[in-house]
């Protein structure tokens, strides 16, 4: 049974943090990261894949509290291999209430040095609504378990500390929301839901504190508090960093205070009325958060969640035609109802009313039955190879470095995307038939000079995906 050694908790109270520490194996990782690559799609957007991610609780593009929906992440967080350590850190009664997944694909930015020092809201300036109250006079706790899914390291943005920063606390300034800490990392707007138009960063020189960067290898999990300052490096290099966090309070700090006045839309845009916290560990004395095992979806709705994520992200080719529309109005039968009662008109909207036709054929059954009829439409389409679904770019740019890889007899991970052809002393022989098979591979002609006009896998695959539509 692994706990933390006294030297690792003194670590903790004096630097903030503690970690690396083993703890998920190679195959619950797999198993963690299965559900997420499942419940994902990447999308290009401005040039940089990003990895899009689904609440099938809150119903919004999110990465955060996908424990709300999906088990495999509950059960990480809940974990007694995670919990028995927070115990030690903290209380023996602690309430799972954040989740948030953290991508950074490779040319992802930065995220800034952060803190949150009392109130919940790390992103925006002056908030309106902190998601958490604590009780006056209670000491802050609000501890975070980071786990990495994919090896962190110095050149992909691991996790850096500030040690000591934890007690005192920084002053925020208000900034663009594209010059805030997250403006590096593409998908934290989707926390926000784009919305910002401002946001903030800290007084913070590093220079003037201990700093510490933590590489971690995946199933490896970092403990910090909310209070220490850290931030991540930008990803410079050509693989994913994929990590995921979680939050810890006590069961008497009141979560998303603002409910209580049936004020559902939190500070970042989400509504949280289906939101719950999760009782990890202990008791809850205070009966003032909605806390729940697992939520309260049944069968039927569980088996239309998932189904209709291979639809959202792309893993099932749709049908055309009348399938299609079928399969659509069935979907916005569970999510809205009855069709609306006016008709459109037929000359001036054509799709609208062929839609409002099929979503008619519906009205009448219920909810439970559409959700049925969808998930059996859906789980019979054939399924798309995943590996088909990223960007061209990122397609071209494996393709490249697997054959690398295999003509050197090397990882592929050890194949930089950014060194020159020359350097991993490809000869012509070897440029001209790499040169053929790419074309093969692309189904289309390449020319011979391709190899010095673009010198290394990362402006090759660019300059090709370039030349073609995405694949999206
Ligand atoms: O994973 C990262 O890059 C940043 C994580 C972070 O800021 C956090 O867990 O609070």
């Amino acid at each position: 049974m692994n706990m933390l050694a006294q030297d690792q908790i003194k670590h903790f109270v004096e630097k903030g943090w503690c970690g690396p520490l083993d703890i998920f194996s190679q195959s619950e990782v797999a198993y963690f990261k299965d559900c997420l690559e499942t419940n994902s799609s990447i999308k290009e957007v401005d040039s940089q894949p990003m990895m899009m991610l689904y609440n099938n609780v809150l119903n919004i593009n999110t990465s955060r509290d996908l424990h709300l929906f999906y088990k495999p992440i509950a059960e990480m967080f809940k974990s007694p291999k995670i919990v028995r350590l927070l115990n030690q850190l903290g209380e023996p009664n602690l309430l799972l209430w954040n989740t948030n997944v953290f991508c950074k694909m490779p040319g992802e930015g930065e995220i800034k040095w952060h803190q949150v020092y009392d109130s919940y809201d790390p992103s925006s300036y002056d908030p309106q609504k902190p998601a958490l109250l604590y009780p006056e006079g209670e000491d802050f706790l609000n501890l975070t378990v980071w786990v990495a899914l994919d090896d962190a390291t110095l050149d992909n943005g691991c996790l850096r500390f500030a040690n000591n920063t934890h007690y005192k606390k920084f002053q925020r300034l208000q900034v663009p929301a594209e010059e805030g800490m997250f403006a590096g990392v593409k998908n934290h707007k989707m926390v926000w839901q784009g919305r910002r138009q401002y946001s903030a960063v800290f007084d913070f020189n590093e220079n003037e504190w201990e700093v510490e960067a933590v590489p971690a290898r995946a199933g490896q999990v970092i403990i910090f508090t909310e209070r220490v300052m850290h931030c991540s490096g930008a990803n410079n290099s050509n693989q994913r960093r994929l990590a995921i966090n979680a939050r810890y309070v006590r069961p008497s700090v009141q979560i998303y205070p603002h409910r209580l006045q049936d004020d559902f839309i939190d500070e970042n845009f989400h509504n949280i009325k289906r939101h719950f916290c999760m009782l990890v560990s202990g008791q809850d004395n205070f009966g003032i958060n909605v806390i729940r095992d697992w939520n309260n979806l049944d069968d039927t709705e569980v088996e239309f969640h998932n189904m209709s994520n291979l639809v959202r992200f792309g893993h099932v080719e749709l049908p055309q035609g009348k399938q299609q529309i079928e399969i659509d109005s069935l979907y916005q039968q569970v999510m809205e109802g009855d069709c609306p009662r006016a008709e459109p008109d037929p000359i001036q909207h054509p799709r609208k009313y062929i839609q409002w036709q099929a979503w008619n054929q519906h009205k009448g059954m219920s909810r439970c039955e559409a959700m049925k009829r969808y998930s059996q439409l859906i789980s019979k389409l054939p399924r798309v190879d995943r590996q088909k679904k990223l960007p061209l770019s990122e397609q071209i740019k494996a393709w490249l470095v697997s054959y690398v890889a295999e003509l050197l007899k090397i990882e592929p991970d050890e194949v930089d995307c950014t060194v020159p052809f020359e350097r991993y002393a490809l000869g012509s022989a070897d440029a001209a038939s790499l040169t053929g098979e790419l074309g093969a591979w692309l189904e289309r002609d390449l020319p011979a000079t391709l190899f010095y006009n673009y010198p290394n896998i990362e402006t090759l695959a660019n300059h090709l995906a370039s030349e073609r539509p995405l694949v999206c």
